[in-house]
């Protein structure tokens, strides 16, 4: 009898990105598409591998919203089984997650091993007491591990060892297949993660075990038609916007003897994202390049209300200080019409390096390093011995403590008679 499943991670339910009411929104409308492909799909049983919720401290719409649609799982005759991730673990002096609030509720079955005398121990899941590590569906056993962070490694070996002395004891009655939900990272699949295992330490695992459903990295990943991570639903951060391909699976289990399975990756349902980078470089003044991405934005435009990162590369031909990222900022608002957009500057400074001697007078120096800044303004090249001249003759009426109405006077008449010479004048 063909057994099927649908296996989720990561969904951030109450993710309040950037503050916005409709990126939470955006969160519940993923997982009800989610909800809503098990139901049409009729799989047998759905499977949330950790951080169904944000927050371990929830929101009351948050879970009214999880609970209502668990609920339409429940109604379409379909088990929802659950671990605990690292965002929803309870507060020590808690004793209820909000995860086993839904369990209470009978909307969830929440599955973990638990260690008594020092010994990690399975128990089948019990309805009345709302726990367990393994419930079997349909012929096919799912086993669940709540994360457990810098312990991960012991506890996968410990998990080896209680599925042997499983397998010694129920030889004839054991399921054809296995499944074991964890959230946990497989290690190399991404900088700087915790909660990270190596390989070889889930290798031990494999006898036991026919698919091990991973969540908690956001990036998807499989390996040898054994390790599943199916990615994050949602955006909850830039990086993860890169990673098109990624949702949940649907997986079609044919228990056997010899037991096999097919897992097909569905894109989840996501607000746009779109990164657009704009090379700086080859504008010389403000009005140059705001034009120049104006005429890169129009074809951006959305009418799906896209989250717009609009990230500015480049060396600058001018000053940074004129470079205005409101006004950038709002070009990029009235053209694509994104539901939010973020302007990243991560353009250079001109650079440029002064090239003094140590036989100059320091006069000569001043004057060197006045040029070079000024010519790494393109706008100011053409004239920047002459405004290096009039800085350094400022300089000097100040330091011969000339009355500040002279000095005045004397900045007005150089600006007069340098004025039409560049190509913006006032924005000196
Ligand atoms: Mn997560």
């Amino acid at each position: 009898m063909t057994v099927r499943f649908l296996h989720a991670a990561d969904i951030h339910l109450g993710n309040r990105q950037y503050g916005r009411q409709e990126r939470e929104d955006d969160f519940a409308r993923s997982f009800r598409e989610m909800i809503s492909t098990a139901v049409q799909q009729r799989v047998d049983f759905v499977l949330l591998a950790g951080d169904l919720f944000h927050k371990r401290t929830v929101e009351a719409h948050s879970f009214v919203q999880a609970a209502h649609l668990l609920d339409q799982l429940k109604q379409a005759g379909i088990a929802a089984l659950a671990i605990e991730g690292n965002h929803e673990r309870p507060y020590y002096s808690e004793g209820l997650s909000w995860l086993d609030g839904l369990a209470t509720l009978g909307l969830l079955r929440v599955l973990t091993g638990e260690y008594h005398g020092g010994e990690l121990t399975l128990d089948p899941y019990s309805d009345r007491y709302n726990r367990g590590a393994y419930i079997d569906i349909k012929g096919v056993r799912v086993y669940g591990q709540r994360y457990s962070g810098a312990t991960t490694s012991r506890i996968i070996s410990d998990l080896a060892g209680a599925l042997a002395s499983q397998q010694r004891q129920e030889s004839s009655d054991r399921p054809a297949f296995s499944i074991l939900m964890l959230h946990a990272g497989l290690e190399d699949v991404l900088d700087h993660y915790s909660g990270t295992v190596q390989r070889h330490e889930l290798d031990g695992l494999r006898p036991y075990i026919d698919y091990v459903a991973l969540g908690h990295i956001h990036k998807p990943y499989e390996q040898d038609s054994w390790l599943y991570n199916p990615g994050s639903l949602e955006n909850n951060s830039a990086d993860e916007a890169q990673w098109e391909e990624r949702g949940y699976y649907l997986v079609e289990v044919e228990p056997g003897p010899p037991p096999a399975h097919r897992a097909d990756l569905r894109r989840s349902l996501r607000r746009p994202y779109l990164r657009h980078r704009f090379t700086v470089d080859a504008y010389e003044t403000p009005v140059a390049l705001e034009q120049a991405l104006h005429t890169e934005l129009i074809p951006l435009k959305s009418d799906e209300q896209p989250i717009l990162d609009l990230v500015l590369t480049g060396i600058l031909g001018f000053g940074r200080e004129h470079l205005d990222l409101a006004s950038i900022q709002r070009i990029a608002e009235e053209l694509v019409r994104p539901l939010l957009c973020q302007v990243q500057d991560r353009t250079r400074a001109g650079l440029f390096e002064i090239r003094t001697d140590a036989s100059m007078t320091r006069r000569e120096m001043e004057h060197q390093i006045l040029v070079e800044i000024l010519e790494s303004d393109a706008r100011h090249r053409t004239h920047a011995e002459s405004w290096a001249e009039a800085a350094l003759h400022i300089k000097d009426l100040a330091l011969g403590r000339q009355p500040p109405e002279a000095i005045i006077a004397e900045l007005e008449r150089l600006l007069g008679a340098t004025e039409g010479v560049d190509e913006e004048p006032e924005r000196c």
